[in-house]
This record gives structure tokens, C-alpha cells and sequence, in this order.
């Protein structure tokens, strides 16, 4: 049996649902003339690339409890860090016991997963722009192991999935991010702006209570469809709801956090975090949560205030109107004071009338300034 297939036997029996290998070759990263990557520059003497993806399965857990207000958390981002480093260990020690040095790919390095998926016979691209896999659909998370080892590579072409006429995932699309087939606009994703990237004032409802992610275009597929929700994992995973309560998020510091909400999650800057617990706050409308939003008013985060006032000026009420008109009084930030004035229009309900009137604004209009010129995320 060559390495290769000793290698994925070996990964499958230990609980790695899916396992390919590309080589380490510099590659155009769409076979359609986009950008060169070449994996050698992450290690030196590189061959092969090995991708594996783990399947988290259509499994959101928790109902709601009607008394409180909730988000919702991307499925799977409770397993994801566990799952992660364990099917990477699987890999590394298998190949370091063989002689071979085996690294995975660090986060935020330019190394495109989906090409490789795809190179690496593990997927094919969907409309949607990702990556689905036979038994499993679009509910893999991928990841890469860059390694010496000589292994034989799959090298596969570059294959689309046989959607046929099929553009659900196009039509769903709430923000119409998939401009085409196979392409999302980033700077449209209700993913991308959750990550930290500005919210086009007028698209802000469309992100409903997501704080993290956005999954419709994958929720819609024919082929996420009757799925066996996955129950069992080789490794132990957090119990962490997918449902976490926005109030005390909103008011939440980092030790409270840790108390509820993924490993990976903690990654995100909480700056984004409370802005997105704050837009949920403001799409689900409850009065219940007017006092926390005016305590946040007075956060040090102008981002956070930003999308505070907002919130309220959703939920209107006397009580929002009057704290914001307070807030208008002592804000310094000039953003901000720019966005509690349209949050007390709202507030009033005079804007959202005038915004379907208009139509969709130009896309400078309602972007924070200040996000941009942070340059957060920009188009690519
Ligand atoms: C940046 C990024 C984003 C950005 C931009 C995504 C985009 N479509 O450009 C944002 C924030 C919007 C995003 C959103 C999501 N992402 Co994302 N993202 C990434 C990240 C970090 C880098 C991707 C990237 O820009 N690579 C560089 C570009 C040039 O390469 P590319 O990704 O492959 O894209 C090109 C090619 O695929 C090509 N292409 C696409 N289809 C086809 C078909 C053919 C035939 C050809 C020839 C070429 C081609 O066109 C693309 C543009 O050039 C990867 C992790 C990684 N390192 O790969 C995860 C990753 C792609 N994301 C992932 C996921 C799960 C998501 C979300 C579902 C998260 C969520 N719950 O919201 C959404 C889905 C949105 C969507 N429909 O695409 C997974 C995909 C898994 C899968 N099953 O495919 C990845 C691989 C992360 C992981 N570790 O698993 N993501
Ligand atoms: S993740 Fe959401 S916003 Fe992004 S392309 Fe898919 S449906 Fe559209
Ligand atoms: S929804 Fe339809 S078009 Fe989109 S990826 Fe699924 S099968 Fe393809």
C-alpha cells in the first residue's frame, strides 16, 4: 500500500471524515488565471499538501426560551477548534514518526482551502462558492498540512458540482453577495461584515440575529438536505450553546464570554462581538433590551455606540428617544452623534420610509467612515 493510502487509512479509522492529498506545487489558485500560491514559501523542501475536512453536521441545538432575546452562532464553531488540532495531530504524528516534518497551516496564511479541497479529490465548488463533499454536503470545515513527505498526490482538475439549472443558493442569498456562479462579493456577506467589516446602514436588518456567520446559501441547497446530523466526535467537544442570551453578552466582559461562547469565537475582537450583539439586539426589536443598549451608549468603543443607537432607534419607545437625545448632548465622536441622529429619526419613523422611497443608496451611504478608513476589510 503506498503512503498515501496508508496515510488516509490510518486518518479515517482515527475519526478524520475526509483526507486528500495535493502536492505542494505553486498553483493558479482558480485555473482561471488568478494569483500564483506557492505552499513552498510555508515550508522549505514542501511536496505535498494534505487537506482534511470534518463534517459538523445540520445540527442546531438549542430552542429559543421565548423570555430572551437570543442570537445565533454559526453550527459547528463549537467543534471547530477541538476538531481542528485533532485531525491535524492524527496527520503530523503519523507523518513524524515516519521522519517527516508536517505543519499546518497558520490562520491568516494566504493559503486557499477550496482550490485545494477540490485538487485534493475531497469536493467539488457549488454555486454558493463552496466546497461540498458526497454524505456530507457543505458542512465541512477545511484545513491544510503542509509536509515533506513524498506522498503520491491526487492533483485533481478543478470540478464544479452538478447543480444543473438549480440557483437556490443564488436566489436565497439575502444581500445578492453570489453575484455570479461560484462567486461571492465579499463586501456584500453578511459573513464578512460580522467578521468586522462595515454594515451598510440600510442592509443592517438583513443580518437578523446572526453573530457570527451566515449559512442561508448553504441552508437552501438540495444537497445539505437529509443529511444524517452528525452526534459523536473522536474528541471532546464544548458545550456551548449556539443560542447565547444578547443582554448579558452585551454587557459581558472577557471572563464572561469564556463562560459562554466557543473557543473560536473568543477569537473575534470583542469590539465587533458587542457591535454584532447590539445589531441582534436592534433586528429582534424587544423593549427588554432598551437599558442595556443606553448603558452601552457610554462604552468606549465608538463602533459599539455606533450600533447601539441604532439598535434603539429600531426599537423605538419614549425611553430610547430620550436617552439617545441625551447621548446626542455628550457624544464627541463625530460619527457617532451622525449616527444617533438617524437612530432618532428612526426612532421617530421617519427614515425607514424614506429609505424605500429612495431605493438602495449609493455604497458610501451609511458605511462608517471611521471603519473604513481603519480599512477593517476592503473589497477585493
Ligand atoms: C476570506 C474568506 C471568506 C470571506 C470571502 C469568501 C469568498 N468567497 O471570497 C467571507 C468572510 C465572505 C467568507 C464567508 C464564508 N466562509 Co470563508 N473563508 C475565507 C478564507 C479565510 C480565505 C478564502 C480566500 O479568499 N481565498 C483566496 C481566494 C482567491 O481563493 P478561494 O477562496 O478558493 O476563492 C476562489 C476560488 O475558489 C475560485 N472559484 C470558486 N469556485 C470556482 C469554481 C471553479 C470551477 C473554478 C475554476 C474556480 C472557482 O474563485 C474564488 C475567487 O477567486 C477561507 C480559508 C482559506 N484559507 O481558504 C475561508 C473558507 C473558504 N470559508 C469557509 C466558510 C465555511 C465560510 C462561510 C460558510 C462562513 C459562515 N458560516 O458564514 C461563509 C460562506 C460565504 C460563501 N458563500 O462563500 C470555509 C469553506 C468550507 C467549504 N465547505 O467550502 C473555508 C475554507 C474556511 C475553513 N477553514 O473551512 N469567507
Ligand atoms: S453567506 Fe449569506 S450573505 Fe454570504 S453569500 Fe451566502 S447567503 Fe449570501
Ligand atoms: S443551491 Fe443549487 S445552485 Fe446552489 S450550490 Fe446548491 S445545488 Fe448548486
Amino acid at each position: 500500500m503506498s503512503l498515501t493510502a496508508e496515510l488516509k487509512e490510518y486518518a479515517v479509522k482515527q475519526g478524520v471524515d475526509l483526507i486528500g492529498v495535493t502536492s505542494a506545487k505553486a498553483f493558479e489558485v482558480d485555473g482561471m488565471g488568478k494569483p500564483l500560491m506557492d505552499p513552498r514559501a510555508y515550508l522549505e523542501n514542501a511536496k505535498s499538501i494534505v487537506v482534511f475536512g470534518y463534517y459538523f453536521g445540520d445540527q442546531l441545538t438549542e430552542p429559543s426560551r421565548p423570555d430572551a432575546p437570543r442570537g445565533r452562532l454559526s453550527p459547528g464553531l463549537e467543534a471547530f477548534s477541538a476538531m481542528d488540532e485533532y485531525c491535524y495531530q492524527v496527520i503530523k504524528e503519523y507523518l513524524n514518526e515516519r521522519g517527516y516534518n508536517a505543519v499546518k497551516r497558520e490562520r491568516g496564511q494566504n493559503i486557499p482551502l477550496k482550490p485545494l479541497a477540490v485538487k485534493a479529490g475531497i469536493g467539488v465548488y457549488g454555486k454558493n462558492s463552496l466546497v461540498h463533499a458526497d454524505g456530507f454536503g457543505f458542512w465541512i470545515y477545511l484545513e491544510g498540512v503542509i509536509t515533506d513527505a513524498p506522498l503520491e498526490a491526487e492533483d485533481r482538475p478543478y470540478k464544479l458540482s452538478d447543480c444543473g439549472d438549480c440557483i437556490a443558493c443564488i436566489e436565497a442569498c439575502p444581500t445578492n453577495a453570489i453575484k455570479e456562479p461560484y462567486k461571492v462579493m465579499p463586501s456584500l456577506c453578511i459573513a464578512e461584515w460580522l467578521d468586522g467589516a462595515p454594515i451598510p446602514r440600510e442592509l443592517r436588518k438583513k443580518v437578523g440575529k446572526r453573530l457570527t456567520g451566515c449559512e442561508i446559501c448553504q441552508e437552501v441547497c438540495p444537497k445539505n438536505q437529509r443529511l444524517i446530523p452528525r452526534r459523536h466526535y473522536p474528541v471532546e467537544i464544548e458545550e456551548k450553546s449556539d443560542s447565547p442570551e444578547l443582554i448579558p453578552l452585551l454587557l459581558g466582559d472577557e471572563n464572561y464570554y469564556k463562560t459562554v461562547l466557543p473557543n473560536h469565537v473568543l477569537e473575534m475582537d470583542i469590539s465587533t462581538l458587542r457591535r454584532n450583539v447590539a445589531l441582534a439586539l436592534g433586528n429582534i426589536r424587544d423593549p427588554m433590551a432598551v437599558p442595556a443598549l443606553v448603558q452601552v451608549l457610554s462604552y468606549s468603543e465608538p463602533k459599539v455606540r455606533s450600533y447601539a443607537a441604532w439598535a434603539l432607534g429600531r426599537i423605538g419607545g419614549r425611553k430610547a428617544r430620550e436617552a439617545l437625545a441625551r447621548s446626542l448632548n455628550s457624544e464627541v465622536d463625530l460619527e457617532v452623534q451622525k449616527e444617533i441622529k438617524v437612530a432618532l429619526q428612526l426612532a421617530r419613523g421617519n427614515v425607514e420610509s424614506q429609505v424605500l422611497k429612495r431605493g438602495s443608496p449609493g455604497r458610501s451611504e451609511g458605511f462608517l467612515s471611521r471603519e473604513n478608513s481603519k480599512g477593517l476589510k476592503s473589497d477585493p
